[in-house]
């Protein structure tokens, strides 16, 4: 490293010192923490994310959000060339150079980093980082501290995009790697574009009989209202009513957003009564994830909840119905055949009835440890992959080759049968392909893919929710003295550690019809989390609360779950 960059970084780091006695990590979901002890963190961020773009020689992308957290709550993350999340081999990187306490000591890593990994460091290399914020009022100044992060790196450069959905920063990274446009008007006109054409290859029959196509969207005060507002002027056939936009004055993820909606089954405010029979859905305050929901009665403030286990169901059955079209009888003298290789994954915390119910269905279902970033992974392992966590997160992923296939047995098709019931499907999968994102998993591209779908098919949000019924489940947080006693294996199913709780979890849940209980340490919160499923909620509660007690009595300090 030369001499002139040296000094560069003491200097410009010296203006970020870090808060004292604050050891942070990059978690499931990047640096998280209240933003008041957040500018070091993201201008070191920015440090890395130019070593990142010069290792790759790619763009990659910095994104403030906390998601669905407080608003008085920050973050940051990377995202890596391809559009998903930082890879994993890097994240230790992340926590030295996020906790060195002297400029001396982050110069010293900055050096290791270099030299470990090859990193093109001579000045003549260039590194771009795309830059993105949610709508929290901590993110203008947080993300000028990634720009001098980014800036104290020789031949980096930072291009600030302003406010964006998370998804969308990952978009735009994805699309500026494969030399696509990469801004906000063409994100827009993509998945506009996409959904239109899903509406327009719906079989005639249906939609003669198409009555509903309203939905009413809680943009949890975020970012993700806000850009809906600009995307639902640009649809005919869907109705969109944004409520909590972020423009009315309504704190961030103040009693909305999906986080919200997902674990206290309510309503979010400004819903209720005049809402019973709608088709309601939110998002989380950056977007990334989303629910659909209905109000049952006027009586009360509990909401009938259609999760994230729900939208992949759908998503499933439609794909599959699409394979089938295309794979039909009659369609294989074709010598251009290809057997599609659909997989889905979930994690532990999937309803069982859903897993349940995919498999009905002839499914792969694969199971991996919570976070977006094993679930995405093992999803690009299939020439269509669905991934979603039941808390909404989630996307279809298709192989390139698959696609490549896919194009071309249209083109085939056109010419011998355009039109026929096979070129439709063809096209229908293509256009769900350019609708989703493949980067991550994204809100707004979900919501209008599930209302494509609704529409497809004609159903109410009543007759989707009645695919399968959910089993009764509960979840539960115990405060420990330290989490990380906790080691789980086989998806976070089995506790590994502390030796013999699994085995007590285990002589608790046989105890209970349907049964089904496991531990694990939370990424984002100092806590073990519990989740319980059995065959009535009563059940569930029960098993659910002596399990936390278990927690408490291997490792709590001795007070009880709350
Ligand atoms: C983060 C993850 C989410 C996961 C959640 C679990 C991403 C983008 N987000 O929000 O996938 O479900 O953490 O939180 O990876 P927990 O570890 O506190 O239960
Ligand atoms: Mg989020």
């Amino acid at each position: 490293m030369k001499e002139e960059q040296s000094s560069l970084l003491l200097k410009s780091s010296s203006l970020f010192p870090p808060p004292q006695g604050v050891k942070l990590s990059y978690g499931t979901a990047g640096f998280r923490a209240d933003a008041s002890i957040l500018k070091s963190a993201v201008y070191r961020v920015g440090i890395l994310a130019a070593l990142r773009s010069l290792k790759t020689q790619s763009v990659v992308g910095v994104m403030i959000t906390a998601s669905h957290n407080k608003v008085t709550d920050n973050g940051v993350k990377i995202v890596d060339p391809s559009g998903g999340m930082l890879s994993q081999e890097w994240e230790p990187f992340a926590d030295q150079l996020v906790n060195a306490q002297t400029p001396e000591t982050l110069l010293s890593i900055i050096r290791e980093c270099v030299e470990k990994e090859k990193i093109p460091f001579d000045g003549v290399q260039s590194a771009e980082i795309l830059l993105g914020r949610d709508t929290r009022p901590s993110g203008e100044s947080l993300l000028e501290a990634a720009k001098h992060g980014i800036s104290s790196i020789f031949g980096a450069i930072a291009l600030d995009l302003g406010i964006l959905t998370t998804p969308q920063l990952h978009w735009m990274v994805h699309a500026r790697n494969k030399g696509m446009k990469a801004t906000e008007p063409a994100y827009f006109e993509q998945i506009s574009s996409s959904f239109r054409c899903l509406i327009d290859l719906i079989p005639n029959g249906t939609k003669v009989n198409k009555l509903d196509n309203r939905v009413v969207v809680d943009g949890a005060d975020g970012v993700g209202g806000e850009k809906l507002l600009v995307l639902k002027n640009m649809l005919t056939d869907l109705v969109i009513e944004v409520r909590n936009s972020g423009k009315d004055g309504g704190l961030l993820n103040d009693g909305v957003g999906a986080d919200y909606v997902q674990k206290e089954k309510v309503v979010p405010r400004g819903f209720g009564s005049n809402d019973v029979g709608k088709r309601c859905a939110s998002l989380d305050g950056d977007a990334d994830r989303l629910v659909y929901f209905s109000v049952p009665s006027n009586s009360s403030s509990k909401i009938d909840l259609v999760d994230g286990d729900k939208i992949l169901s759908l998503f499933a059955l439609f794909i599959k119905e699409q394979l089938n079209i295309l794979t039909r009888e009659g369609n294989k003298k074709s010598n251009n055949n290809f057997q599609a290789h659909l997989g889905v994954v979930q994690t532990a915390y999937a309803n069982g009835a859903s897993t349940d119910y995919l498999k009905q269905l002839g499914l792969e279902v694969i199971f991996t440890p919570t976070g977006v970033k094993h679930l995405h992974e093992k999803a690009a392992q299939f020439d269509i992959g669905i991934y979603f966590e039941a808390n909404g997160h989630g996307t279809i992923l298709f192989s390139e080759s698959f696609l490549s296939w896919l194009e071309a047995r249209n083109n085939e098709l056109a010419l011998v049968s355009e039109g026929s019931e096979q070129q439709k499907a063809a096209l229908r999968l293509l256009s769900v392909s350019k609708l989703i994102n493949q980067a991550v998993g994204d809100a707004l591209s979900c919501l209008l893919l599930v209302e494509a779908i609704l529409q497809h098919m004609d159903w109410s949000i009543h007759k989707w929710n009645e695919l399968y019924q959910d089993l009764p489940s509960r979840q539960l947080k115990v405060k420990v003295v330290d989490r990380t006693a906790v080691v789980t294996t086989n998806a976070e199913t089995v506790a590994v550690t502390p030796p013999g709780i699994q085995e007590a979890i285990d002589a608790e849940t046989a105890k209970y019809p349907r049964g089904r209980c496991f531990i694990r340490p939370s990424g984002t919160e100092d806590v073990v989390r519990v989740y319980a499923e059995a065959s009535t909620q009563e059940a569930a509660d029960s098993l659910a609360n002596s399990v936390a007690k278990l927690v408490d009595q291997f490792l709590g300090f001795g007070s009880s779950a709350q």
